[in-house]
């Protein structure tokens, strides 16, 4: 008798991945998946190797954000795969999905702890920190377990999931027959879920009653890439919307129907406010006052029944996914069965139009260093013709400012510190970005927020990636320190040159300290596609505490 053909455990995860669509990895190579990355490569799949593990799994984070398909983050065992563990647990509180995968060290003797190379319970470690986590302990099991993180990642509301390789199963061999009939090809791994007619038609009654109707978006709102029926919606009902960072663009920020620049008074007066893909968590003050009314009724869309009741009560809840919501919303709308009052819209565009003189006037300033504005303006400016380039952005006050400046035109363009306000995302944000779909990134970067992962330049230079990077340097963590003081904990050294890092990997630095050179140096770094970093010197005293969130630092009760 001939002996069977065989395979084995590397092959088979690749076969996996690609029958199941999974194009591209974000990973580091080492022991045990040096070969499954090179054979991935081999095979097909686009490889980008970074230099550490949590930069690749922000990266397959935020790729799954834009693609609906679990982005893959691929490490080694034990500390490479608990460098991993933070861009896991980033895109599960944020409602990302990915896969991350990590090869793992000999199970009989990490679980009799004698020491082996890397040695640590993965999968029990990634629990807390996934939606779902899954160890592959038979070949013959691998079509089973990527099958099963595909759908624990896409499936309802987004997530993280961990799906562990161990050493022994990559080695493994198996017979050809076997394993072909091992694999899975995932049918319809996010299947709609339309809301009940119900619900809907409850959610319309409120809606009807609403004088000061509100909408309010957020980035599951973006992920459902139900981008036109939300329009429409909002079009047509005449009811204003507020987008949340991440939301800016669904509907372009210079929209009429905008009350971005009326924040607070658009959430203080409402009268029912319609969450679309938004939690009513930290970052919309928990729905409490003194921010919201007390008398505030909401409608909520969200793919997540649990999400309901959580901060406030849901007067109409509407349990689906966006896309199908969206659909039935506008197939049971009645003609101006929904009318925002004048003195609402009235008061909103008022409101508007104050806020935006005022700011005009900080924006119209060229002062001497820059400021956040003034250098945001530049940069507005040019990307102002520029609807293509995607957005990164973290920091504090780089955040917080750019995140009111920098206006909006396309859906899922712009990509930040998220639900978290995490430091560390950007370098692998942008290299997704660029990776996924082509198109130029500028990611405007705190000099604290870059360090986080400033080594990636590398990555980006390796690749040739289009990303241009602007190093908002104002000597610290929200602030510099006074010129020939000591370091103090928030203090960075203010003579930093960011630009010389790039130019040590072969790309492009500017050094700039005004704003007509920012706006240069930006423009030309577009027009030529080159990896590029503008190190753009900013006042140290401009910036504040935590910048806009300063309330959230605890305060002792001594210094009542
Ligand atoms: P933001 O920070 O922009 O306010 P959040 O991350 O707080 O947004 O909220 C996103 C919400 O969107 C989550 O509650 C999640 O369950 C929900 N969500 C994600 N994808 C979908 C979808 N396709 N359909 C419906 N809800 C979704
Ligand atoms: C993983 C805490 C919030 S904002 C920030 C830190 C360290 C940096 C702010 O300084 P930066 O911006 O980037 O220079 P700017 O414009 O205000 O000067 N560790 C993690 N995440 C967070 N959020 C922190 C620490 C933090
Ligand atoms: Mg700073």
């Amino acid at each position: 008798m001939a002996l069977p053909d065989l395979t084995d455990g590397f092959h088979l995860v690749v076969d996996a991945l690609k029958l199941n669509g999974l194009d591209t990895i974000y990973g580091v190579a080492g022991i045990p998946i040096t070969d499954l990355a090179r054979l991935a490569q081999a095979e097909g799949i686009r490889y980008f190797g970074f230099r550490h593990e949590q930069s690749a799994g922000h990266a397959a984070s935020i790729a799954g954000y834009l693609t609906q398909k679990p982005g893959v983050c691929l490490t080694v065992s034990g500390p490479g795969f608990l460098n991993g563990l933070v861009a896991l647990a980033n895109a599960t509180t944020n409602c990302f999905p990915m896969i991350l995968i990590s090869g793992s060290s000999d199970r009989a003797i990490v679980d009799l702890q004698q020491g082996d190379y890397e040695e640590i319970d993965q999968l029990n470690a990634a629990k807390p920190f996934a939606k779902a986590a899954f160890r592959v302990n038979n070949p013959e099991d691998i079509g089973v377990g990527v099958a099963r993180a595909i759908r624990a990642a896409v499936s309802g509301r987004p997530g993280g999931v961990y799906l562990d390789l161990t050493a022994k199963v990559l080695g493994s061999t198996i017979d050809v027959e076997t394993a072909r009939h091992s694999l899975i090809k995932v049918v319809d791994p996010a299947p709609s879920q339309p809301p009940s007619p119900q619900s809907v038609r409850r959610a319309l009654d409120l809606l009807k009653t609403a004088k000061r109707p509100l909408i309010i978006l957020g980035k599951g709102a973006a992920y459902a890439q139900a981008d036109q029926d939300i329009r429409t919606f909002i079009e047509t009902t005449g009811i204003p919307f507020l987008p949340m960072s991440m939301a800016k663009g669904i509907l372009p920020d210079t929209h009429p129907l905008s009350a971005a620049a009326a924040r607070s008074f658009a959430i203080g007066q409402a009268d029912v406010v319609m969450l679309i893909g938004a939690r009513l968590n930290w970052l919309l003050s928990h729905g409490k006052s003194p921010l919201w009314s007390e008398s505030t009724q909401y409608v909520q869309i969200d793919i997540s029944a649990a999400e309901m009741d959580s901060n406030r009560p849901i007067a109409a809840p509407v349990v689906g996914d966006i896309k199908s919501s969206m659909a039935a919303f506008l197939e049971s709308l009645e003609p101006n069965a929904i009318q925002p009052s004048y003195e609402w819209l009235e008061g909103i565009t008022q409101k508007k139009q104050k806020n935006i003189e005022k700011m005009a006037v900080r924006l119209n300033a060229d002062p001497n260093p820059m400021n956040f504005s003034s250098a945001l303006r530049a940069i507005r400016d040019v990307l102002s013709n520029r609807p293509d380039v995607y957005v990164v952005n973290e920091g504090a006050n780089t955040l917080d400012f750019a995140r009111n400046i920098i206006d909006m035109s396309e859906p899922r363009r712009r990509l930040d510190t998220g639900t978290w306000g995490i430091m560390g995302i950007g370098m692998g944000y942008a290299i997704a970005a660029s990776a996924e779909s082509g198109q130029p990134v500028v990611a405007i970067e705190g000099d604290s927020a870059f360090g986080f992962d400033g080594m990636e330049l590398e990555t980006i230079c390796r690749y040739h990636l289009p990303v241009v990077t602007v190093v908002f340097n104002n000597g610290g963590i929200y602030r510099g320190d006074p010129e020939g003081s000591p370091p103090s904990p928030t203090g960075l050294l203010a003579t930093a040159r960011y630009d010389k890092i790039i130019e040590a990997f072969g790309g492009r630095g500017y050094h700039v300290s005004d704003t007509a050179s920012l706006s240069r140096s930006l423009y030309e770094a577009l027009e030529s596609g080159e990896p590029t970093l503008i190190n753009c010197v900013i006042d140290p005293t401009a910036g504040t505490e935590s910048g806009h969130i300063q309330g959230l630092n605890p305060k002792s009760g001594l210094t009542k």
